[in-house]
């Protein structure tokens, strides 16, 4: 996508969390080197992804902090809690979008700023802690990464520069990790820019595709045979750009990306139809991936749609209807499509391809969601796997304190996994009873327990012992469930609670999770509660 929602200005501090640390029962793709897979299991084992867009892309103005750039349009700073919620909806694939031009220093080194560096590398392990596939790339490059003859020598210099450093930077991550050598190159302002371009842009392209490659290739390790995609020009799917691709050096570990947002008028132009479904519009659907797997896939060269996606037009049953149906199309063609979220969403209004409201973690729209993982026949893979609700590593996630001395808060000097945990202080009395609460809504249908780790300080006096229980709130009641009361022990591994959520009515409808610790008849004096790994399976 190059459209983009208007833009504000954060001036932001930056925590500098080093978020991997190899702690113990930490679920993580990261470090797994290269499996012996072919392009296409590993396509197919990315089931559905999502795209963080508008964010470590964005270019907008920073002031003096360059690393302001990533809520230069708009975005809140990115959270473990986002992608945690992103992999608890059923997304297991994250594209990334970074922009490096902003970043560099200039000829001939092209050196990128390390602090840029250390933000990317935290924000993709969010998602290798949450066992997700990652695809890096470079993507408002349009300014100098222009597809001509008289600039290749020129471009080919920088990207050749981008490239190096980038792959050398994260040569130790496994194969859960996926390059991309450009978004969408194209010869912008031209007539075909978004429909082929001229033969000469074509070739260019084909060209730059090959100097990253051969790039990526050259650093060795990991980088000699991990996945890498490339676009056609404009990452287009017209018989014209995808007839002259070249994949480079018949890389057999190459996969092609294109972005398809299709039907164009439903699925981008928010004064064109909020209506999809119609026999006709399938059959049309089914044609354009079957042109796509018919040139590729069963020729054995694997395909990612590394952007699809439908605007909010308050039309939020044919957009479903749509979802549903291009997830499954693409996925019975071995194909795996990555939905464009921008983090925007109002109805009606251009450019909102918003699922996720990233300053609340509500869904934006659900049953797109829920029909994405329909279509991507994950639904079973999303119930009986387990997936990171909250880690607290690097924010409270939205989670507050009840009947306590303080607010809640990261906290480090203890943890159950990561490095961050939930903290609270609370003055003990006879009987007193005291939680970290989550008033969201959320949707745990298809969950069939509930677990977090709790712990309290060994300061306070906590006479016969402190207990705990989770518990959510559900329906437009409010209706009160819990797993019932653990002891906590003191251990420094500390407690964790269990809730078997089968018993629980309006589970889609949850309108407050929480866990209430209460206090012996004889406590008293101050502590310290803490929560970590709140996990939902
Ligand atoms: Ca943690």
């Amino acid at each position: 996508m190059i459209t983009r929602k208007k833009l504000s200005i954060l001036a932001l501090t930056f925590c500098t969390i080093t978020l991997f640390n190899g702690a113990p029962a930490s679920a993580s793709t990261a470090y797994t080197g290269i499996r012996n897979a072919t392009s296409q299991e590993i396509v197919d084992d990315m089931k559905i992804g999502w795209n963080l867009g508008n964010t470590l892309d964005a270019t907008g103005s920073t002031g003096s902090d360059p690393l302001a750039s990533e809520t230069s349009w708009g975005n809140p700073k990115t959270t473990h809690a986002m992608i945690d919620r992103i992999k608890a909806a059923g997304f297991n694939t994250i594209r990334i979008p970074v922009t490096w031009n902003n970043h560099m220093g200039s000829a001939p080194n092209y050196t990128i700023d390390p602090a840029w560096f250390n933000r990317v590398e935290e924000v993709m392990n969010y998602a290798f802690d949450n066992d997700m596939y990652v695809i890096l790339n470079i993507h408002h490059e349009d300014s100098w990464l222009i597809p001509t003859y008289e600039k290749q020598e020129q471009v080919t210099a920088q990207l050749t520069k981008a490239w190096t450093q980038i792959a050398n930077r994260f040569n130790k991550y496994g194969d859960y990790l996926i390059f991309e050598t450009m978004n969408e190159p194209r010869p912008v302002g031209a007539a075909n820019e978004w429909s082929g371009g001229s033969s000469e842009n074509r070739q260019v392209i084909n060209n730059y595709n090959l100097a990253a490659v051969n790039t990526i290739r050259s650093t060795g390790g990991n980088n000699a045979s991990r996945c890498i995609m490339v676009p056609t020009l404009a990452a287009s799917a017209t018989s014209v750009a995808v007839d002259d691709l070249v994949i480079p050096n018949n890389d057999k570990k190459v996969i092609v990306s294109l972005h398809m947002y299709s039907p164009y008028l439903f699925a981008m132009v928010n004064t064109e139809t909020p209506n999809w479904g119609t026999d006709a519009e399938k059959s049309e659907l089914d044609s354009q991936l079957d042109a796509v797997a018919n040139k590729f896939v069963k020729k054995g060269q694997a395909v990612v749609i590394g952007e699809f996606g439908t605007i909010n037009k308050d039309n939020k049953l044919a957009r479903a209807t749509h979802a549903e149906y291009y997830a499954k199309a693409a996925k019975s063609r071995h194909i795996t499509p990555v939905w464009w979220d921008n983090g925007y969403s109002a109805a009606k209004a251009s450019d909102s391809y918003g699922l996720l409201n990233r300053n609340t973690l509500n869904l934006d729209c659900p049953e797109v969601i829920t029909a994405l993982m329909k279509g991507a026949n994950v639904n079973n893979n999303t119930t009986t796997s387990s997936s990171v609700l909250y880690n607290f590593e690097s924010s409270t996630g939205g989670w507050t304190a009840i009947n306590a001395l303080s607010d809640a808060s990261v906290a480090w000097e203890w943890k159950y996994n990561g490095n961050n945990s939930l903290r609270a202080d609370i003055n003990l009395s006879s009987g007193g009873q005291y939680y970290f609460a989550l008033p969201q809504n959320q949707d745990l249908s298809g969950k069939s327990q509930l677990k977090a780790v709790v712990r309290h300080a060994d300061w306070g006096n906590h006479g016969t012992g402190m207990s705990a229980k989770l518990y959510v709130k559900t329906g437009s009641s409010y209706q009160w469930f819990d797993g019932g009361s653990t002891k906590i022990d003191s251990s420094v591994a500390g407690t964790e609670l269990t809730f078997d959520l089968s018993k629980v009515a309006n589970l889609n409808d949850v309108k407050e999770i929480g866990v209430q610790f209460i206090a012996a008849d004889n406590a008293a004096w101050n502590t310290s509660l803490y929560m970590d790994y709140v996990t939902a399976q």
